[in-house]
């Protein structure tokens, strides 16, 4: 296939949209284009099955639902009442926890509910530094939990010489949750490579008499497959999104074993911060997670990790400085100016982008350039090796990310790697 005649086969639902608008009909086809003929290496982003994507296009989207099941504000809801006891058995199941909250629309406003149920405002909580791999909701000034909450933040180990540089500093944990005795501890990250120690963090939270939240959104996937330790039993309430590692539909998770703060989420969720669930998308959680729940989940999980190590080895061999030196999950972050002082996030993006080879710009500890160019590019493997993309193949990709840097985007170049990227795509499709 030529990369100038990238379209696939008109879907019934094409056809479906098309009748009635065939602006939008047309512009989802693009999209479908572009996803096919692009390798995602977005660490968040990830290609759900057709039953997944089928759930959401359903009729469920036609109710209101408000309230939980047995308890509604509306008539009608016998079957979106087992639709949602359904999701919330298999991720209690998935995640060995006592009690879950599928409603939440995202993490971010997971982890709302979270502040409003068990904070008041003006309280202190801690929080990785937010330009290290933490996230917006976990303190930054304009966000709700960064203007009505008082963030206080721990650092990662920045001294060269320690053989964990730029991993979480526990000890500084420690000081800085004891110092300020915030009221709950956040832990659970964007862009960190390696495994959270969440007993450490427990053990903190219990000497300076805080609650732990673990935003488990990066990896829900591993975390369920038994690949990346469990934050159960250690912290008292866990959050996450259900649509990057863990495969499912664009939403949030709440999840916890404890009985009084389950049913402060329930309330905060609705009505605190929400009004109607969105039942499509808790039908497509609830088929996520059945499918997470297969031997077969597992098995991709641990490819996942797998090819991760393979991207991040191969780059490594090509010169490249990972953040930590590497990665035990999905994840890694390149510092590019390991290979180039002059290249930027934002360069390195676009350049990609042109090569079919989708990424994201993202700040490293300490990086003196600003969000909208950066020293890093953050690469994650959960959508290639949905694919079927295996080791061999991500040294492949990796190879073909130092042809278009070393090349600095020369058009020629980024021609020929759209070739090969598209070759690599027709013989790996997204799932259909
Ligand atoms: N925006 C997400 C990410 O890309 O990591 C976090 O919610």
């Amino acid at each position: 296939m030529s990369t100038t005649d990238l379209t696939s086969a008109p879907t019934e639902l094409d056809r479906t949209i098309a009748e009635t608008d065939p602006d939008v009909a047309r512009l989802i086809a693009a999209e479908r284009d572009r996803q096919e003929h692009t390798l995602e290496l977005i660490a968040s982003e990830n290609h759900t099955s057709p039953a997944v994507m089928a759930a959401m296009g359903t009729c469920l989207t036609n109710k209101y639902a408000e309230g939980y099941p047995g308890k509604r504000y509306y008539g009608g809801c016998t079957f979106h009442d087992e639709i949602e006891e359904l999701a919330r058995e298999r991720a209690k199941r998935l995640f060995k926890c006592q009690f879950a909250n599928v409603q939440p629309h995202s993490g971010a406003q997971a982890n709302m509910a979270v502040f409003l149920a068990l904070l008041q405002q003006g309280d202190t909580f801690a929080s990785l530094v937010l330009a290290d791999g933490g996230h917006l909701s976990h303190g930054m000034k304009l966000n709700f939990s960064g203007k009505y909450f008082n963030a206080v933040h721990y650092p990662l180990i920045y001294d060269l010489d320690d053989p964990r540089f730029e991993q979480i500093d526990y000890d500084a944990v420690r000081d800085v949750c004891m110092e300020h005795k915030p009221a709950m501890i956040l832990c659970g990250y964007s862009a960190y490579p390696r495994v959270i120690d969440f007993a450490r963090f427990r053990a903190i939270a219990d000497e300076c008499g805080a609650l732990l939240m673990a935003d488990i959104a990066h990896i829900a996937g591993l975390v369920a497959a038994g690949v990346h330790p469990s934050p159960f039993p250690h912290a008292h309430i866990v959050t996450t999104t259900t649509h990057k590692t863990l495969r499912g539909p664009r939403g949030g998770l709440i999840l916890t074993n404890d009985e009084d703060i389950a049913k402060k989420i329930d309330r905060a969720v609705f009505p605190g911060v929400q009004g109607g669930p969105l039942m499509h998308v808790i039908a497509a959680k609830a088929v996520a997670f059945h499918e997470a729940l297969q031997t077969s989940f597992t098995d991709y999980a641990k490819q996942v990790v797998a090819n991760a190590q393979a991207l991040a080895g191969a780059l490594v061999g090509k010169g490249y400085r990972l953040v930590s030196g590497g990665t035990d999950n999905h994840l890694m972050l390149v510092d590019l100016r390991g290979k180039d002082a002059d290249l930027t996030g934002a360069d390195a993006e676009r350049w990609l982008e042109q090569a079919g080879i989708i990424t994201n710009k993202n700040g490293v500890p300490k990086d003196p350039r600003k969000p909208m160019y950066t020293s890093g590019l953050r690469l994650g493997t959960p959508a290639l090796t949905t694919r079927g993309l295996k080791e061999n193949e991500l040294q492949l990709v990796a190879e073909l990310i130092d042809r278009v840097l070393d090349a600095k985007g020369d058009e020629t170049v980024c021609a020929q790697v759209r070739q090969d990227v598209v070759d690599l795509c027709e013989r790996f499709p997204m799932p259909h």
